[in-house]
């Protein structure tokens, strides 16, 4: 009998907001179809669903291996509460878990309730592991798949690693009906209707600082196909498309064969993507053939409107370059989401430097980050290295809160970074916005600054919340009940993580790394 899986998109962990767009679960359809040959699926959105109906699904439709992951640091703690109901209802079930946590720092998700940890990329790893499960029942070992931490009574095992290559890389079809029950919750506000998501490449040649994703793809590029990506966008049942790779058009001659393939298909959807600033600007030509194949929006990772913040986020683009870049948007007509990144050491002064940069230029939907040092990065090791962190929930690390030291207090920190939203919200901007900017859109410019204000009560309550947290929080006290890569003894041997940017100059991209040996580590 074929092996049943069940996936589970775990819920949002506390301290996050609830204001961006509710996606497919993609990643879980991904390793679903993956699988499609070898077990049954289901598809569990646990965002839109109660444990009580997991609990529900569990019993009915009792799967021999149930499948979580995590997106943030956050969801650590959610998914392993899948896990443990999963274990309640049935020991016999074998958990997995993958994500890029799970891969920088599979550690955290030691418990008794994890069976397998998926450390890199899933979609053969996830094959190799239904296949065992099929092959030996609920005693199967899965230490002889590369890629894991596998759970060996008291300890866990480390199979050789599964490091990505650059390269071309194939997706099955993905069968979207899995989530048919919740497709109703998946829905873009910014647009009012629902968006499709997908990636056609992963990774990226660049090391930017603050970056985690160049450090969880191991440094590599890897993209699909022109002939596989536009069978997947023709193929979504969305017309509106989040391209959410991390550097889409990085290869032009890749991103023009798309295009051409998208021309002659004849495909009409629109799409928002991700570009580097100084790849706007190199090849303006390649963003003005895509606007005519439906790009609408740009995120643009902008970060920092002064040479100095650039050099020191390692981001290889100008101030000059970023002006450009927004000109050569508003000039095509593509509307640009730049995001800049609000730095711990920002004076009053800084703040509104970044303010005078928007208005000058008279940017419609800019998004302001806090610096974080996300989990598994060499900057989060420097951080906690240098006694930098102030923070040790991993609640609050979603790229929305400040979790590190400040030159101002993080009152007066917050109270500034919610100027920057409020001022570029308010009905004097809109009025100014709409008069002179050619890619200012009504209601997405309203909506934002609707949800702006929505969001901004519940984000203060969890800011005083982080303030309280870091004000009593005892490390010493309470360091031994941490995830255990926020303990100090927690050093990043693991051939994911690094400790430092030089360390992670990887080997030529697609060169075979060394095998590791077998560790076992305490649980
Ligand atoms: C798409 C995306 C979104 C979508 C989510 C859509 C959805 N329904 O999942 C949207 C735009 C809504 C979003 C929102 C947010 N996101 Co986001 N997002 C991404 C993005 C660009 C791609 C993730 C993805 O789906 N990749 C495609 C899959 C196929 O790749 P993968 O995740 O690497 O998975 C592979 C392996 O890890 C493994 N694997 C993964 N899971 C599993 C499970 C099993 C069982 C197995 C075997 C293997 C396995 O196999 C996969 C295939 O190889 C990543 C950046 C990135 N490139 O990873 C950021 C990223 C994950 N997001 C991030 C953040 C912070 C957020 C937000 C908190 C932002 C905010 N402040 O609001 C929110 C929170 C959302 C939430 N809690 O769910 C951060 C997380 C940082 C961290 N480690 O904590 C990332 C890394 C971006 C970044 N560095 O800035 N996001
Ligand atoms: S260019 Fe973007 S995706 Fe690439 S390393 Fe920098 S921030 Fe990350």
């Amino acid at each position: 009998m074929r092996p049943k899986v069940l996936f589970v998109q775990p819920d949002y962990y506390r301290y996050f907001v609830q204001y961006l767009p509710n996606y497919e679960p993609l990643v879980c359809l991904l390793l679903a179809a993956c699988v499609k040959d070898l077990a049954e699926c289901r598809v569990f959105d646990r965002r839109f669903d109660s444990e009580r109906n997991l609990r529900k699904v569990i019993r009915e439709f009792q799967p021999d291996i149930v499948a979580t992951r995590t997106h943030t640091a956050g969801e650590i703690f959610t998914a392993l509460r899948i896990m443990k109901v999963a274990k309640e209802e049935d020991a016999a079930i074998t958990t997995v878990i993958g994500g890029q946590h799970p891969t920088l720092l599979p550690e955290d998700l030691f418990a008794s309730q994890t069976d397998v940890i998926c450390i890199g990329p899933g979609e053969e790893a996830i094959r190799e592991i239904v296949q065992t499960r099929a092959e030996y029942g609920a005693s199967a070992d899965y230490s002889g798949i590369a890629g894991l931490a596998v759970r060996w009574g008291e300890h866990y095992i480390f199979s050789p690693a599964r490091p990505p290559c650059s390269g071309t890389i194939s997706w099955p079809t993905i069968d979207h009906s899995l989530a048919d029950s919740y497709r109703k919750h998946y829905f873009n506000t910014f647009h009012a209707k629902p968006v499709g998501f997908t990636l056609t490449s992963m990774g990226c040649p660049y090391r930017c600082k603050f970056c985690s994703l160049w450090v969880a793809a191991r440094g590599t590029y890897r993209r699909r196909s022109p002939e596989e990506i536009v069978e997947d966008l023709a193929g979504q049942p969305y017309d509106f498309i989040h391209i959410t790779d991390d550097n889409t058009f990085h290869n032009e001659a890749h991103a023009m064969e798309v295009l051409r393939l998208l021309r002659k298909r004849n495909v009409k959807k629109q799409y928002l993507a991700y570009a580097r600033a100084d790849t706007i600007v190199s090849k303006p030509h390649l963003f003005e053939a895509w606007k005519e194949v439906g790009l609408a929006e740009l995120v643009v990772g902008m970060e920092a409107c002064t040479d100095g913040h650039l050099d020191f986020l390692n981001k290889r683009t100008s101030e000059d370059e970023n002006v450009r870049a927004h000109r050569e948007l508003e000039r095509i007509g593509i509307r640009n989401w730049a995001h800049f990144i609000v730095m711990p050491d920002f004076e009053v002064k800084d703040f509104d430097r970044i303010w005078n940069f928007i208005e000058e230029l008279n940017i419609c939907y800019p998004i302001f980050v806090p610096l974080t040092p996300i989990p598994g990065t060499p900057l989060f090791f420097e951080a906690k290295d240098r006694g930098d962190l102030t923070t040790y929930d991993y609640g609050f690390y979603n790229l929305m809160y400040m979790t590190m030291k400040t030159r101002l207090p993080k009152r007066v920190f917050y109270r500034k970074m919610m100027e920057l939203y409020a001022k570029s919200s308010s009905a004097w901007t809109l009025r100014k916005r709409r008069r002179t900017s050619p890619t200012y859109d009504d209601h997405i410019f309203r909506t934002r600054a609707r949800m702006g204000h929505r969001m901004i009560p519940r984000y203060m309550m969890n800011a005083l919340r982080q303030l309280w947290h870091e004000k009593w929080f005892s490390y010493d006290e309470a360091e031994a009940d941490l995830p255990p890569s926020l303990r100090r003894d927690y050093k990043p041997v693991n051939y994911y993580n690094a400790p430092t940017v030089a360390a992670m100059e990887l080997p030529e991209a697609g060169a075979a790394e060394p095998e590791r040996e077998r560790v076992l580590v305490g649980v």
